[in-house]
């Protein structure tokens, strides 16, 4: 039975599959073996849907999709499911309204989080605002979404909301950036009593001498609360001759104090090597941008974009991933001080 719980409610319909035979069981993920569950060419005007997010709603599942156009811009897109797998996404791309009640559209719109505070669900995304920037928006249902201002200076992304507000404050990670392919990169922590204002910055994590995560890293699903702390699963990037390779990693953070890292493992959890991660429109790229998990059970779906072209799932239990992280964690002086200097 389970020794490491997952904080939060039930979800009996989840996406789950046991891992199956062949799955290496030194490893603590495996795939669904349907994927990917989103193909090339998913609605139209929309060549590829990737690093996108999802969660329970109502009976089923709704999520923001990173749709790239046959233009080749990505926008955000909103699909619906009834058993997570399957999707039908609306045509058109999320008509975002800003706070005066105007249209606005972003000038591009990529790798959407998704993540329910206090019965409002904020969007996260990155966007254009002089440099590639974090864009926000909120909706309750799904009908409207208005449109926070700018929430960050450029050039940030990767952010990601946590679950529920920390010690009186919502709480954010985000990754500090360039507008480019970025050679550099560690997760911070900012705080805010109102989604406006953020400050209080902290450095949570940075790019670690183990190769697979030696050039930068970034925030990837809203951190699962659970019994040991945040589970965070958030990628990884190396560099090679042919350019980055993305991989899953993931660590723990402390429940009180989440800038602190009490586990972080050495290896990652997952890495391209089936053909939808290592060929695509980007080769080599596993991005994680979701968790579906299931407090009774464990039961955890991670939901990923692959090779800029697909989505996959792959599935764990949060007694497995906590236990592996814990037998492989490094932690080094950044990471468990408070990020604060
Ligand atoms: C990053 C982001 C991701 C993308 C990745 C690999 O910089 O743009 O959206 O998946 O590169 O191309």
């Amino acid at each position: 039975m389970s020794n490491v719980k997952i904080i939060g409610g039930s979800v009996p319909n989840m996406p789950w599959q046991d891992r199956p035979a062949d799955a290496k069981t030194w490893m603590p993920l495996w795939r669904y073996s349907e994927n990917p569950v989103i193909g090339r060419n998913p609605v139209e005007g929309v060549a590829r849907i990737f690093n996108s997010a999802v969660i329970p709603y109502e009976d089923g599942f709704i999520g923001v999709f990173r749709g790239e156009q046959i233009n080749g811009i990505p926008y955000i897109y909103l699909g619906r499911s009834n058993d997570g797998i399957h999707w039908d996404f609306e045509k058109d791309k999320i008509p975002f309204k800003d706070e005066e009640g105007r249209d606005f559209m972003p000038v591009y719109a990529y790798d959407p989080r998704l993540v329910e505070v206090e019965g409002v669900y904020y969007i996260m995304w990155c966007q254009d605002f002089y440099g590639a920037s974090i864009g926000m928006a909120k909706t309750t249902d799904f009908k409207t979404f208005t449109r926070i201002e700018n929430p960050f200076l450029p050039f940030n992304r990767n952010a990601v909301l946590f679950p529920r507000k920390i010690n009186g404050n919502f709480v954010l990670l985000s990754r500090p950036s360039d507008s480019g392919h970025t050679p550099f990169g560690d997760i911070f922590l900012s705080e805010s009593p109102d989604m406006v204002y953020w400050g209080k910055h902290r450095h949570v994590m940075g790019k670690s001498p183990e190769w697979w995560e030696s050039v930068k890293i970034g925030g990837g699903a809203a951190p699962i609360e659970t019994s040991e702390g945040w589970l965070l699963f958030y990628h990884g990037v190396t560099g090679t001759c042919n350019g980055y390779v993305y991989s899953i990693g993931g660590a723990i953070l402390d429940i009180d104090n989440p800038s602190v890292v009490k586990y972080r493992c050495e290896n990652f959890l997952l890495t391209p090597e089936k053909w939808y991660e290592e060929r695509g429109f980007v080769p080599n790229v596993t991005f994680p941008c979701a968790t579906i998990h299931d407090g009774a059970t464990g039961r955890i779906a991670i939901y990923y974009g692959a090779a800029d072209s697909y989505v996959g799932l792959a599935f764990t239990t949060a007694d497995e991933v906590v236990s592996y992280i814990k037998e492989h964690s490094v932690v080094r002086e950044s990471d468990s001080e408070i990020g604060r200097r």
